[in-house]
C-alpha cells in the first residue's frame, strides 16, 4: 500500500498524526496497545514506534494495525476485531500449537515405542464437534449485533449518489441540487507538488459535513466496483443495474481515503475515493460553490440594451 505521508489539505483541519492519548481513544480498546506489541514482539519486524505511527484516513507504511476510525461504526468494527476475533483466534491457535508439541514430544517412535490401537473415542469426538459451534455462536452473537449496527441508517442529513465506472467516481447530491461530477486519479506530478498521497488523492474529492449522517447510494455503470472508506468502516458493492446503500457520520474532520476494492479491470487500483469531513459552515460554502447559479431575472433582462435590428428588416 501507499506510504502515510503527511498532508498538507485544501481545508483548514489537518489529518496528521494523533497525540498517544487520542491514539487509545481513537481506537476504543484499551488492549490494543497490548495486542500490537505482542504482535510486534512476535514477529520481530516492527518496532512499538512504528505500530503507533499511524495517519488517520489513509494507509501507513509498515503499519499492521486497523486504520484508526473517524466514525462511531469503525470503533465498534475495530473493537469486534480487537476484543472478540482476536482472543478467540490467539486461542485456538494456542490449543491447536500445545496439542501438537505434545503428540511430538510423548508420542513419538522413540518414548512410545508401542502405540496404543484403539480408535474412536465418543466424548473427544463430541467435544471437537460442539467446541467450534459454540465458539461460532458466540462470535455469531457479536457478529451480528455489528451487522444491524451497520445496517441501521438513523435519519439521514443528505444523501450522496456514487456510480463506480472504468475508472473513476461519479458524485451527486440531489439534496443539494449538485449534479454528477467526476472524481478521479490525481496525477503523480499534482500529488507530488500538493504534498499528498498518489493514488489515494483525487481532483474532485467526495465533500461531507461533522457529525451528520451521510447516506450514501452506490451503483456502477460498467462492472462491479466497490466504494469503501476504511476509516468510516464503510464497504459496499457498486454493482450496475442496482442501487445499494450504506451511510457514515465521521466524527472528526480530516481527509479520508479508500480505494475500489473489487478487481474491475486493468486501472482498478487508479480509481481512489476521497472524502473531506470539514465543518458545517465550510460544508456550506461549498454547497454554495457548487450549487447551479440563479437563472437571469426579468429586471436585469430589461437593462440590458435592445438587439439591432436583424439584416432583412435594415435592407426594408
Ligand atoms: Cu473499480
Amino acid at each position: 500500500m501507499c506510504a502515510g505521508r503527511a498532508h498538507a489539505a485544501p481545508f483548514a483541519e489537518s489529518a496528521g498524526w494523533l497525540e498517544p492519548a487520542e491514539r487509545v481513544m481513537t481506537s476504543g480498546f484499551s488492549l490494543k496497545g497490548f495486542w500490537a506489541s505482542a504482535l510486534a514482539a512476535v514477529t520481530g519486524l516492527v518496532g512499538a514506534s512504528s505500530v503507533w505511527a499511524d495517519t488517520v484516513g489513509q494507509p501507513t507504511d509498515r503499519g499492521i494495525a486497523l486504520q484508526p476510525a473517524a466514525s462511531q461504526i469503525r470503533l465498534d468494527v475495530i473493537s469486534f476485531h480487537n476484543n472478540i476475533l482476536l482472543p478467540v483466534i490467539t486461542g485456538i491457535v494456542l490449543l491447536v500449537l500445545v496439542l501438537l508439541i505434545v503428540v511430538v514430544v510423548k508420542f513419538n517412535k522413540r518414548s512410545n515405542p508401542t502405540p496404543a490401537r484403539w480408535s474412536h473415542n465418543t466424548p473427544v469426538e463430541v467435544a471437537w464437534t460442539v467446541l467450534p459451534v459454540l465458539i461460532l455462536m458466540f462470535v455469531a452473537i457479536f457478529s451480528f449485533r455489528l451487522l444491524y449496527e451497520e445496517h441501521d441508517m438513523p435519519k439521514p442529513y443528505m444523501t450522496v449518489k456514487v456510480v463506480g465506472r472504468q475508472w473513476n467516481w461519479d458524485y451527486a447530491y440531489p439534496d443539494q441540487k449538485i449534479s454528477a461530477y467526476t472524481s478521479t486519479l490525481m496525477t503523480e506530478a499534482d500529488a507530488k507538488t500538493n504534498n499528498v498521497p498518489y493514488q489515494l488523492a483525487s481532483n474532485a474529492p467526495l465533500v461531507a459535513p461533522v457529525n451528520q449522517v451521510v447516506r450514501v447510494q452506490v451503483t456502477a455503470e460498467d462492472v462491479i466496483h466497490s466504494f469503501s472508506v476504511p476509516a468510516f468502516g464503510v464497504k459496499i458493492d457498486a454493482i450496475p443495474g442496482r442501487l445499494n446503500q450504506t451511510w457514515f457520520k465521521a466524527n472528526r474532520t480530516g481527509t479520508f481515503y479508500g480505494q475500489c476494492s473489487q478487481l474491475c479491470g486493468i486501472n482498478h487500483s487508479y480509481m481512489p475515493i476521497e472524502v473531506k469531513v470539514v465543518t458545517q459552515p465550510e460544508f456550506d460554502a461549498w454547497v454554495a460553490s457548487k450549487a447551479p447559479k440563479p437563472p437571469v431575472s426579468v429586471a436585469t433582462a430589461a437593462t440590458t440594451p435592445p438587439a439591432p435590428a436583424s439584416a432583412p428588416a435594415a435592407a426594408q
